[in-house]
């Protein structure tokens, strides 16, 4: 009994394994900024909203094909390699919006910083076409020069 389970619990986590990073994204899905285009000037906190065509948002954990979640990079290097196949790591540098969130508020301090939209899977994992926004660079101005 206690082999069988074993067994099984192998068998299951090998599943796993394999789906991470196999969801395969419509030809065409795309994701955007719908309201920021690289080199603008912006206020903190900033309000982004997130555009996607082709796929649908499923919040973390549900499964649906053709949907994802967004996560916002912030001055980070876009995933490749192996990142691929893995999940987007959660720190101050990739927000995810785990809920299906369409918009939020981002806080960032003054100055260059870069943007970059990328869709995971119900596990954070990029799809198998990875789907990106270009990596846009906002300039967001000081307090002094909102006076
Ligand atoms: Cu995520």
């Amino acid at each position: 009994m206690r082999r069988m389970s074993l067994a099984l619990a192998m068998m299951l986590s090998t599943v796993t394994l394999a789906v991470a990073g196999e969801t395969p994204a419509p030809e065409g899905a795309k994701v955007y900024f719908i309201n920021l285009k690289d080199g603008d000037t912006v206020a903190s906190p900033v309000v982004i909203r997130f555009g996607l065509t082709g796929m649908g948002i499923a919040p973390v954990g549900t499964e649906a094909p053709n949907t994802g979640h967004h996560h916002l990079f912030v001055d980070a290097e876009p995933p490749s390699g192996d990142a691929l196949n893995e999940a987007i790591p959660m720190d101050t540098h990739h927000i995810h919006y785990g809920k299906g969130q369409t918009e939020a508020s981002v806080t960032l301090p003054p100055g260059k910083h870069t943007l970059q939209l990328v869709l995971g899977d119900w596990s954070h994992v990029p799809h198998k076409t990875p789907v990106m926004s270009d990596r846009i660079t906002v300039t967001v101005e000081s307090d002094e020069a909102k006076k």
